[in-house]
């Protein structure tokens, strides 16, 4: 794609569009980039030819743009954006543009969760296999940051959300994920229908002989128009599947071999965490992974920060950080991975979904919900009539409660189920609050409150 002397407009000024933005700009390209807010307080425009516009989204700049390029948390609804789709100005979103300008293979993963624990393992199977390799996307490095490296990648591992899937229509993986599909981003997708429509867009240009990993309830959603060769993983024994669980071990029927792991030998062992093991596993030996290579990173897997991740012990009672459980699914999954008594931290900015899916794990093991955040109502509401439910404001409150409800054996668990957009700056956040709270934590009978000052 030519692009010197184009007049582009870049929405969004976040990692993204500024990233975005400084490799237009170095090709040639007439930048301007918009934000709807005004710039931090550091925020520096990353090319000397870029103009900047803040706090709105001017008509004017979107029917004057020769191309308009997205950043991901940008929705297509905007009413600008309309008007240029409307008067034939191309909208792209920067994942589109980017895959335009790499020159190696890729796997493209998505799903509502597990996407990153994902991307990270397959990222390290190639690594471990000896292959140069590019691990982005919506895990927080843009695919364009690899169009301005000076290195060279053999392949690409892109994790793609369904904002980035909604504006690529390109993309063409050589191997590709669906880990799973459940309710969420009700803020930027007009409904469950579009969302989901985007997921699957992921395989739209796959051909036959390429692999598509599904969730094995997933296989007999899929629409008529992908072509690609489906393979499916579950968390249990089932029959057809390429990757399973079986007999308290991972198990993969490779073509010509099956690779087995005892998850004795595991670090992680969580269920879901298992379960993109699985999927990680399908996929890295489409690009060449061995077996040996996706058997050490497996051994040698920790878990990433913000997913269940043990952050402490006082008294015999654990504390688990799973803030990034920003919808209903991620939760129902830690609730389950988790032994009880549990006592449950929820809450925070409600995305939507549906709390009743969670009754069954909620009866069985929570000891208590303590529900914080703007949507605290609405989680005592809906479980206080199975288990012990109460409302605080903020997180301390909740940790503090959490606490004093605390017997040895118990496992306080925060796994909001919302977004962190009410009191936190994002979901990364608000996990480090939960641990710093933890670390404050004073053994019991010494001191009341248990939190330090
Ligand atoms: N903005 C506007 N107008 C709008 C909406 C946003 O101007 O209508 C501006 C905001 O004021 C802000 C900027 O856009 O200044 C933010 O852009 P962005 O939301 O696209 O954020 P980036 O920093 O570029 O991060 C994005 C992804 N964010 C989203 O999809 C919301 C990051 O995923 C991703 O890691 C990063 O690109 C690198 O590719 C985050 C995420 O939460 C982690 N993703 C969702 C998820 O995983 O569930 C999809």
């Amino acid at each position: 794609m030519e692009l010197k002397g184009k007049k582009i407009l870049v929405v969004g000024a976040g990692k993204t569009g500024t990233t975005l933005s400084e490799f237009l700009a170095d090709k040639g390209a007439i930048v301007t980039l918009n934000d709807k807010s005004s710039p931090p307080p550091d925020y520096q425009v990353p090319h000397p030819s870029i103009k900047a516009v803040w706090n709105g989204h001017p008509e004017h700049l979107f029917l004057s743009a020769d191309l308009i390029l997205l950043s991901p948390g940008v929705p297509l609804s905007l009413s600008p954006i309309k008007k240029a789709k409307k008067q034939g100005i191309p909208v792209l979103g920067e994942l589109e543009l980017a895959l335009q300008f790499i020159d190696f293979p890729y796997i493209a993963i998505t799903g509502t969760n597990g996407k990153t624990t994902t991307t990270t393992l397959v990222g390290d199977m190639l690594k471990n296999a000896s292959i140069d390799t590019f691990v982005g996307g919506n895990i927080g490095r843009p695919l364009i940051t690899a169009c301005m490296s000076s290195k060279k990648f053999q392949w690409g591992v892109l994790e793609v959300s369904s904002f980035q899937l909604a504006t690529a229509p390109h993309i063409h993986p050589r191997g590709a994920a669906i880990l799973n599909m459940e309710p969420d981003h009700l803020d930027w997708h007009p409904t469950l229908d579009d969302y989901y429509k985007a997921k699957w867009a992921i395989a739209r240009n796959m051909t036959a002989e390429e692999t598509l990993v599904l969730y094995e309830p997933l296989r007999h959603q899929c629409p008529d128009f992908i072509k690609a060769k489906i393979k499916t993983f579950f968390h249990t024994d089932e029959p057809d599947c390429a990757a399973s669980i079986k007999d308290e071990a991972l198990r993969w029927w490779f073509e010509t071999n099956i690779l087995k792991i005892p998850i004795s030998e595991l670090p992680v062992q969580q269920v879901h965490i298992l379960s993109d093991m699985l999927a990680a596993g399908l996929l890295a030996h489409e690009a060449g992974a061995t077996p040996e290579a996706i058997a050490k990173t497996l051994r040698e897997f920790r878990g990433l920060p913000h997913r269940t991740e043990f952050v402490g012990e006082i008294n015999g009672i654990k504390f688990v950080n799973d803030s990034k459980a920003t919808n209903v699914d991620a939760a129902l999954w830690a609730l389950k991975s988790i032994p009880k008594p549990i006592i449950w931290l929820a809450g925070g900015l409600w995305k939507g979904g549906n709390l009743t899916v969670l009754d069954g794990v909620v009866k069985e093991k929570v000891k208590s919900v303590i529900a914080f955040g703007d949507s605290a109502e609405r989680f005592t509401r809906a479980f206080q009539s199975l288990t012990p439910a109460q409302k605080v404001e903020t997180m301390e409150e909740a940790v503090i409660a959490a606490y004093r409800l605390a017997r040895t054996g118990d496992t306080i668990l925060l796994s909001p189920a919302c977004a962190s957009f009410d009191q936190f700056e994002n979901y990364k956040e608000r996990g480090e609050v939960f641990a710093a709270l933890v670390t404050s934590l004073k053994p019991k009978g010494e001191e009341i409150p248990y939190v330090s000052e």
